[in-house]
C-alpha cells in the first residue's frame, strides 16, 4: 500500500471537551502523522459545502448547525493505506456501533456529535484537504 494523505476534521463536542489531545494521541498512536493541523470556527458556507453530499438528508441543517457551533480542529494525516486506516481508528458513525480503542466508542456522545471526520476516498480527500489548506501548510 502507497503513502497516502487523508483529511480530519476534530468536530465540536470533541474540542468543547477538551479532547484534541486524547483524539491525537489515538491517531498518533496508530501510526498516522499529523502533517498539518489548525483550529478554525468554520463558517456556515464552509460547513455547507463540506457536506453538501448530504444537503437532502434530514439531519443536514442540525449537522451544519453542529459543525459550527464552536471551534474544530482540521488536520491533515498522512501514512501507509492513511484513508482506510483513519477510518478504522474513528470507528463505526454511531458510536453504539464503533469498535472498542476507536475514537469514536471512546469518546463520541452520539451519531450526531461524534466526534471527527475522516475522509472516504482518495477523491474526498484531495478535495477537503484543498478545501482547508494550502499545499504550503502541509509539512510531510
Ligand atoms: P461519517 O462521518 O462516518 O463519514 P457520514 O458521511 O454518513 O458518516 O455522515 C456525515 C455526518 O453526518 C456524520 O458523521 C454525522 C452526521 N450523521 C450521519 N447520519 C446521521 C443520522 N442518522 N443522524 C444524525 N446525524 C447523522
Ligand atoms: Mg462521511
Amino acid at each position: 500500500m502507497a503513502i497516502e494523505r487523508t483529511f480530519s476534521i476534530i468536530k465540536p463536542d470533541a474540542t468543547k471537551r477538551n479532547l484534541t489531545g486524547a483524539v491525537n494521541a489515538i491517531i498518533e498512536g496508530a501510526g498516522l502523522r499529523i502533517v498539518a493541523q489548525k483550529r478554525i470556527r468554520m463558517t456556515r458556507e464552509q460547513a455547507e459545502t463540506f457536506y453538501a453530499v448530504h444537503k437532502e438528508r434530514p439531519f443536514f441543517g442540525e449537522l451544519v448547525d453542529f459543525m459550527i457551533s464552536e471551534p474544530v480542529v482540521v488536520q491533515v494525516l498522512q501514512g501507509e493505506n492513511a484513508i482506510a486506516r483513519y477510518r478504522e481508528v474513528m470507528g463505526a458513525t454511531n458510536p453504539a456501533n464503533a469498535a472498542p480503542g476507536t475514537i469514536r466508542k471512546e469518546h463520541a456522545l452520539s451519531v450526531g456529535e461524534n466526534s471527527v471526520h475522516g475522509s472516504d476516498a482518495p477523491e474526498t480527500a484531495a478535495i477537503e484537504i484543498a478545501q482547508f489548506f494550502a499545499g504550503n501548510e502541509i509539512v510531510g
